[in-house]
């Protein structure tokens, strides 16, 4: 028996951990698809074992679904998928409201999500109908060095007007991203990122679930009135975003009770981490882009950082009904077209400051006395082109929060999960609602 002191301070722990130790890594290795073991240099390494039949959705993988966003199609040539991405400037609705010209694929921001399976030999086409010369990286993912999309590095860039080809194997599993790598700062700023989602070849119980999302994180400088974002923001972004859309604007993640649940969140934002907390449940973080986490060292968590330029597979049973909110927990993240500069009014007694203003200013009103929630609740009219900072009308009162959020609805009976069931519907007394006078005087609450 080894005593908790014996374990911090003396040489028991040396055998028990060197065992562990060894454990995990047999493990870690078993858990790699490829059987190559699962912390192998790989990256631009030959691709020579010859690819693999090409991957079919339904009959070697279930697809996954990009909530507001879509799937990349593809044909299959000669054994080969190939796909087709065209970058291009068009018009983004970010929330009912809110839209700018921004760059993206195949008419959409950000560009839809490529799928395939290990084993796939892929041939991925990139037109630039852009201003701007562009390239596209293909971020974690193994291949030939000259086919990593940097440009000036590995390849000339793409200029206005040219298609270039990509092509290689996949080599691993997991999720990835793809984005711009020319003129990154503003490129990236401008909405050309994507993301990339590799099944594995062989699916063992733990790949199976039921729905599996897709979730890019991004972050917007879009100042009031503006036509395009401001590349240029290194600070305060005011539009913050989970596949382009900004709450209320987010569709929700739709959910049967006792579906096994898989999340693959992607960042690349500009310069934020995104810590994402998910109500009501526990969830395993259990993939990076660096590839499955040992089961092992797999973590209960409530929220899990999403650093910026990386993936996060989080998983999860979704046993309990409701709507669940599922958020970035950076307060200033849930919020849209936040002026950061804004004076703090809390606590302010306006007295009859508006009455003398509006001498001035007719229709001017104090606001922020308690709170920005009242500025988003009294559908004040906002300038053309702009979304109010929080919210929207929910089932019971006003939302009140805006950007990265979004909707976890869980049904125990649903007919159709690609179709939003609406509000949840609450069992009757399982509801927060204002004390009554009895309870308050049994429970001895004095007010
Ligand atoms: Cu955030």
């Amino acid at each position: 028996m080894v005593t908790r002191r014996e374990a911090i301070t003396g040489s028991a722990v040396a055998a028990a951990g060197g065992a562990l130790l060894l454990a995990g890594t047999a493990r870690a290795n078993q858990l790699d698809a490829s059987g190559r073991g699962w912390n192998r240099s790989f990256s631009g390494g030959p691709q020579d074992e010859p690819p693999k039949p090409p991957g079919e959705p339904g009959r070697d993988y279930s697809p996954t679904i990009t909530p507001g966003g879509a799937t990349l199609p593809f044909r299959v040539v000669d054994g080969v998928k190939v796909f087709h991405l065209v970058a291009q400037e068009l018009k983004h609705e970010f929330a009912p409201g809110l839209s700018a010209l921004c760059w993206g694929y195949n008419g959409r921001v950000h560009g839809p999500t490529l799928e395939a399976v290990e084993g796939d030999r892929v041939r991925v086409y990139v037109t630039n109908k852009l201003g701007a010369p562009t390239t596209v990286h293909w971020h974690g993912v193994f291949l030939p060095n000259g086919m990593d999309g940097v440009g000036g590095l590995t390849q000339r860039s793409i200029a206005p007007g040219e298609t270039y080809r990509y092509e290689w194997t996949f080599r691993q599993h997991g999720t990835f991203m793809y984005h711009s790598h020319h003129d990154e700062m503003t490129q990236m700023a401008m909405g050309l990122m994507g993301m990339i989602v590799v099944h594995p070849r062989r699916p063992s119980a733990g790949y199976r679930v039921d729905r599996d999302f897709v979730l890019m994180l991004s972050e917007w400088s879009i100042p009031i009135g503006a036509a395009r974002p401001n590349p240029n923001e290194m600070s305060d972004f005011n539009v913050l975003t989970l596949n382009a859309k900004a709450f209320p604007g987010t569709a929700p993640l739709v959910c049967k009770q006792g579906d096994r649940v898989r999340i693959r969140f992607g960042n690349l934002s500009a310069m934020d981490h995104h810590p994402i907390h998910l109500h009501g449940y526990h969830f395993r973080v259990v993939a990076t882009d660096g590839g499955q986490i040992p089961v092992e060292a797999q973590r209960p968590d409530t929220t899990v950082l999403v650093p910026t330029g990386a993936t996060r597979d989080i998983e999860f049973v979704a046993d309990a009904p409701g709507d669940w909110a599922l958020h970035c927990h950076m307060t200033h993240h849930v919020m849209n077209q936040m002026g950061h500069d804004a004076p703090n009014m809390l606590g302010v007694k306006e007295g009859k400051l508006d009455q003398r203003v509006r001498k001035l200013i007719p229709n001017y009103m104090t606001m922020g006395q308690n709170g920005m929630a009242e500025m988003g609740e009294m559908g004040m009219a906002v300038p053309p082109n702009s979304i109010p900072m929080t919210g929207a009308k929910g089932p019971f009162d006003y939302i009140t929060m805006g950007g990265m959020f979004m909707v976890l609805k869980v049904r125990p009976n649903l007919a159709n999960r690609d179709v939003d069931p609406g509000w949840y519907q609450h069992p009757p007394g399982t509801v927060a609602d204002k004390a009554r006078p009895e309870e308050l005087a049994r429970d001895g609450i004095r007010l």
